[in-house]
């Protein structure tokens, strides 16, 4: 397939795996990226010696096709991780939970291809104006850190809004949801839940199952009340948290400290005591298989279950955008 985004990152299909703080290693991101996806190695609280070696794990495995990885904004090293990927020729880099404004001008002079994940349009066109090369238009179906707005709503208004690439994320588990983000507008998905269960992914098998037998209002929302939104889950660890959050006399630290080491306890297989982070599309999430079975499922199935041709909408979505930005320069 050829959309923008395929074109812009060098990849064979428009399916880019969603960074998963503490989970998307370098034998996650290499297996995507060979299987002709982008893969992306998560950075979020990670040492700068571990994204070094994840870095060239994902390089061995992918060997000529690209890689990326994703600064956590909120992270406290997110400068020196920002560093690191240009240092590193990384081939893209995803951002998540904040703005990467100032990180933007070293990445574009290293080489690096710039796609910020966004959770408005007014973030979107920022984004536009300071060079990012795509943006990741993430709705609140999606797991982890999430903005407001749901996919459906968020990725037509992020596409009238700039005229970069638009990739959608949040919910998309399957061909349905990838045929529905190309007919909103999307030249390609961000998927991340879906990947959680597949062979080279190294969470517990317990985590795993989890996610496997999820129902579609089996995760929550933790942590609004911090202005940090999170979905996961549902578990002991999220309903004790949901608790706390709600008495109004539970201090800030005593949440903090319910969050310290949770990320960690369930991808070691603590499926009680940590937070299990997933979209709500763990509901449509049913098979183990390979990322490159993944990814060859998907991309079958969102032209046939979609019942769209899925390359007619990327070129209409392109031209599209070609249009509008001729009217903006009055060229029209
Ligand atoms: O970043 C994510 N998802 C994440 S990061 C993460 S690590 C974590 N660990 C423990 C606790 C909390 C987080 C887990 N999941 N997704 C991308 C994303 N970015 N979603 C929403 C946003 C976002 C929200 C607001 C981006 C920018 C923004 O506003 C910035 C601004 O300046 O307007």
């Amino acid at each position: 397939m050829h959309t923008r985004v395929t074109e812009l990152l060098g990849i064979r299909v428009p399916v880019i795996q969603g960074a998963m703080a503490r989970i998307a290693d370098g034998k996650l991101a290499g297996s995507v990226s060979a299987a002709g996806g982008l893969g992306i190695v998560a950075c979020g609280g990670a040492p700068l010696s571990w994204i070094e070696e994840q870095v060239r794990i994902a390089r061995e495995i992918a060997g000529e096709a690209p890689i990326g990885a994703n600064v956590m904004l909120m992270d406290p090293q997110a400068a020196e991780v920002a560093e690191l990927l240009a240092e590193l020729r990384i081939d893209v880099v995803t951002t998540g939970a904040g703005s990467p404004a100032n990180f933007m001008a070293a990445w574009k002079e290293a080489g690096v291809k710039v796609v910020p994940v966004v959770a408005s349009s007014a973030l979107a066109q920022r984004m536009e104006r300071l060079g990012a090369d795509a943006v990741v238009a993430e709705g609140c179906e999606a797991g982890g850190h999430i903005g407001e707005l749901a996919t459906m709503a968020l990725v037509p208004s992020v596409c009238d809004a700039v005229n970069i690439p638009v990739i959608a994320a949040g919910g998309i588990a399957d061909g349905r949801g990838m045929a529905a983000a190309f007919a909103l507008g999307a030249e390609g998905v961000q998927v991340g839940t879906r990947f959680l269960t597949v062979e080279e992914c190294c969470i517990a098998d317990a985590y795993k199952q989890r996610v496997l037998k999820a129902k579609d209002s089996d995760t929550v929302v933790t942590g609004r009340g911090s202005g940090h939104p999170v979905r996961g889950l549902k578990n002991k660890w999220a309903r004790a948290m949901r608790k706390l959050e709600a008495s109004s006399d539970t201090p800030a630290e005593q949440l903090e400290g319910m969050y310290a080491g949770s990320l960690r306890r369930a991808v070691e297989g603590d499926v009680d005591g940590g937070s299990m982070m997933a979209g709500q599309s763990a509901a449509l999430v049913h098979a183990r298989k390979t990322a490159a079975c993944a990814i060859a499922d998907l991309m079958a199935d969102a032209q046939v279950r979609g019942g769209l041709d899925l390359q007619q909408l990327a070129d209409a979505n392109a031209e599209r955008a070609g249009r509008a930005a001729c009217a903006l320069e009055g060229r029209e």
